[in-house]
């Protein structure tokens, strides 16, 4: 049996704060579309795809917050994604707000199969930022003020042929994300950003940040021998920059697909998982070199 299919990247540009999500969904369809007619079975969008990146201002009034959020998926505005999926027989890849019944918040990623259903769900680990009012900040990053952190670890899912794993923006940028979920045998690893040009606790880093976030997923995918395919909100949305740079990145680290500007963009490539062997067969095979009773270090609390 052939482990073969094409997958789309799907960037999106800027998400304006009145954006309605209807809007967002409608461009999100436009491109699912076009990402099927170029032989896509599976589609990805970026971290929170429905709205603006909220978490760059500072929202005291819970009620104003939740409004950010969606309390089910698929809602009412999100169903037409889930319909249009079904009917052409694609999967996907979407980030959003969670707001939970019992009132938790979290940074969260729901794949979806080609029938539309939801397969799995990931609620972001690694949350940047800070969590009180910064006002020396251009503008905020209150993940951690406005997130809990993920409670269901980094799950593995059974679909499209082979093992998916997902994270979340700042989760590419940790080596502890992607090891976990190799060692948990995923194939391909999807995701979602949201990233600002400028980051203002070291300003002197701007001109790495697309560097940056191609060294993260290169060498997540090569060191673990997976696939990735990893997905910007781009452009200037609210008066500040977000990157582009979406990619599709090979087992071997290679980019086979990559954006080319900061709108909506849609990306393809043929991913074959066997070739996921190519390296955990050889210089990756875990079983034969990992030496883990040197890890130690890395799971012992230090803080
Ligand atoms: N949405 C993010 O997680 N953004 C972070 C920024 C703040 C550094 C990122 O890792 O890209």
């Amino acid at each position: 049996m052939t482990r073969q299919f094409i997958a789309a990247a799907a960037q999106m540009g800027p998400i304006a704060a009145d954006e309605p999500r209807s809007s967002a969904v409608a461009r999100m369809i436009d491109m699912m579309r076009e990402a099927h007619a170029r032989g896509a079975t599976l589609v990805v969008f970026p971290e929170l795809a429905l709205t603006t990146f909220f978490p760059r201002w500072y929202i005291e009034d819970e009620a104003e917050l939740a409004k950010w959020f969606e309390t089910e998926m698929p809602s009412t505005e999100t169903q037409p994604l889930f319909a249009e999926a079904a009917h052409l027989g694609i999967g996907f890849y979407l980030g959003y707000g969670e707001l939970t019944p019992e009132g938790r918040f979290f940074n969260t990623s729901i794949l979806v199969g080609d029938t539309g259903e939801i397969i799995g769900k990931y609620r972001k680990i690694h949350l940047p930022g800070h969590s009180e009012n910064e006002e020396w900040r251009p503008f905020q990053h209150l993940e951690k003020r406005y997130f809990e952190k993920g409670d269901i670890g980094f799950p593995v899912y059974d679909a499209f042929g082979g093992k998916v794993g997902m994270c979340l923006c700042n989760d590419r940028r940790w080596p502890e994300t992607w090891r976990v979920l190799g060692l948990k045998g995923a194939e391909l690893v999807v995701l979602g950003y949201n990233t600002p040009l400028h980051y203002p606790p070291a300003p002197e880093h701007d001109h790495l940040q697309y560097f940056h976030n191609e060294l993260s997923a290169q060498a997540g995918a090569y060191q673990n021998g997976l696939w990735a395919i990893s997905v910007a909100k781009a452009g200037r949305e609210e008066n500040c920059d977000l990157i582009g740079g979406s990619i599709i990145v090979a087992p071997t680290g290679e980019i086979l697909a990559k954006t080319a500007t900061v709108g909506d963009e849609v990306i393809t490539a043929t991913i074959d998982l066997d070739r996921c062997a190519e390296i955990r067969r050889n210089v990756f095979d875990f079983a034969l070199h990992r030496q883990p009773e040197e890890y130690a270090e890395i799971v012992r609390k230090t803080n």
